[in-house]
């Protein structure tokens, strides 16, 4: 149960911006584990297959444009409720309904630039990491879990 993971990525504009290191440092802080850490410049095959429930909308050729505009930080974390917390940290999609607080509330004003991306099921986390990550991820143990979890 403590082991649930999700993938987020800092966005290009994030990445561009210098928060990459503040936005790691909000999940590191919550709690959760690292478990993989890459930049990226992800080729237009592998985001076609990322946003692959997206491909119909208007918005779609803007989108890959703009996640191909720069590398990507793109991250795994651990830990109990690691894809709802996760999207909470992040905030609404459109950053002008995001609640303060949050990764797009503090740091973004349009949907088109929202800074970042986290899974939004345990189903589409397990298809993001292994697309993200296709040579695979190394557990390893924290002994700080011990302080974290009851
Ligand atoms: P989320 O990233 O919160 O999971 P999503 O999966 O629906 O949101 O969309 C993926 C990204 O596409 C989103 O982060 C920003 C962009 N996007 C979504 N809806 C959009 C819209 N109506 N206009 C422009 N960009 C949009
Ligand atoms: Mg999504």
């Amino acid at each position: 149960a403590n082991e649930e993971r999700s993938f987020i990525a800092v966005k290009p504009d994030g990445v561009e911006r210098g928060l990459v290191g503040e936005i790691l440092r909000r999940f590191e802080a919550r709690g959760f584990k690292i478990l993989a850490l890459q930049l990226v410049h992800p080729s237009k095959e592998l985001l076609g297959e990322h946003y692959k429930d997206l491909a119909g909308k208007p918005f779609f050729p803007k989108l890959l444009a703009y996640m191909q505009s720069g590398p990507v930080a793109a991250f795994v974390i651990q830990g109990k409720g690691a894809v709802k917390i996760g999207r909470a940290m992040l905030g609404a999609t459109n950053p002008q309904d995001s609640a303060p607080g949050t990764i797009r509330a503090d740091f973004a004003l349009d949907i088109g630039k929202n800074v970042c991306h986290g899974s939004d099921s345990v189903e589409s986390a397990e298809r993001e990491i292994a697309l993200w990550f296709p040579a695979g991820l190394k557990p390893y143990t924290r002994a700080v879990d011990a302080v974290i979890y009851e």
